[in-house]
């Protein structure tokens, strides 16, 4: 047995946050639970699941943009940055550019604590010349990372498209701090879904194997187990659509009858088809994109798409540099 160093840093999101996010928004109206939560260690092994679905075009979209980019990419940004990235979940789409880039040092960044280290650990021992660290923060709230701040030439990578998650005007205050973080003076390489026909939108989130129900769901179990709360998951549908006049996918649970649910020292009471709303993903165009990041103090430095337009990586650029 290696054991292999990383330096990680603990900021410890956990129960208390969900006890209490939970419980404010579920005496909201209309109901709904932040998508940060989905993410337990059963939540990030379906949402792996998920990104292996034929619906599910956006991971494999994103994976092949990045290989043909590669190499210009490393022309702009050079060797031996700080390579931050945020999500970093299962830590598969960066191995191509730990490979290509060469950073010095490598900063992942997640809230889902033993996904985190079991990667950012695997990441140590396969590239022994990088100097990996993690940080387990809930990066909606906070980026102060202190392995940051001994960095000058950082680059930020932020894939798959999870700015969409944040309604426009919080992607602007994300973006805003990721610039913020960077010292108002690097590269951010982010992946942003795109526009499409709603039918390629609405599969991608309704997949036939029922992944993405089991994901929506699994929310529910995670309350039912770590909250004190008789929550029962079969009482519940899942529900996901395209909403075009807000430009964004929806997903819901969906209360198959009246009922009442106890949350601790709470009761929450459920009308037959009413939601607890769990997720937003936004779609821009490219042009969109582009007014959002400056007006979060970047500028699109290049944009590569597919062939088929459905998913972008945008490499931008903090408007200081
Ligand atoms: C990880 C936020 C990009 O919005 O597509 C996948 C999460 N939700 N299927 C997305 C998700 C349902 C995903 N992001």
């Amino acid at each position: 047995m290696t054991s292999t160093a990383i330096n990680f840093y603990d900021a410890h999101p956990g129960t208390d946050d969900l006890r209490r996010e939970v419980i404010t928004g579920l005496s909201r109206s209309p109901k709904a639970i932040p998508p940060k939560f989905f993410y337990d260690k059963r939540g990030s092994e379906l949402f792996d699941a998920i990104c292996e679905l034929p619906e599910y075009y956006q991971t494999r979209t994103e994976m092949n943009i990045l290989r043909g980019c590669v190499t210009e990419l490393v022309q702009h940004i050079g060797p031996d940055c700080l390579l931050i990235e945020l999500g970093s979940g299962a830590s598969k789409k960066v191995r191509l550019l730990l490979e290509e880039l060469r950073p010095s040092s490598y900063l992942g960044v997640d809230i889902s604590r033993e996904f985190l280290l079991s990667s950012t650990q695997a990441l140590a021992s396969d590239y022994p010349w990088l100097d990996v660290h993690a940080a387990c923060i809930d990066f909606s709230h906070t980026l102060d990372v202190p392995q940051c701040d001994t960095f000058d030439h950082k680059v930020t990578f932020f894939p798959g498209s999870s700015i969409g998650n944040f309604d426009p005007e919080d992607a602007i205050k994300l973006l805003t701090r990721i610039a913020g973080m960077m010292d108002n003076n690097g590269y951010l390489l982010i992946g942003v879904d795109l526009k499409k026909e709603t039918g390629i939108l609405d599969a991608a989130y309704n997949d036939a194997a029922g992944v993405t129900a089991e994901f929506n769901l699994n929310l529910l179990n995670r309350i039912r187990d770590e909250l004190n709360s008789d929550i029962d998951p079969d009482a519940f549908d899942h529900l996901a659509f395209y909403n075009a006049g807000r430009v964004r996918i929806e997903m819901h649970l969906v209360s198959k009858r009246p009922h009442s649910v106890r949350i601790e020292d709470n009761i929450v009471e459920f009308e037959q088809g009413e939601t607890i709303h769990t997720e937003n993903s936004y779609k821009y165009t490219v042009e969109e994109f582009a007014e959002l990041a400056a007006k979060s103090g970047f500028c699109q430095q290049q944009v590569w798409t597919d062939k088929a337009g459905l998913f972008s990586v945008q490499l931008l650029k903090t408007a200081g540099k």
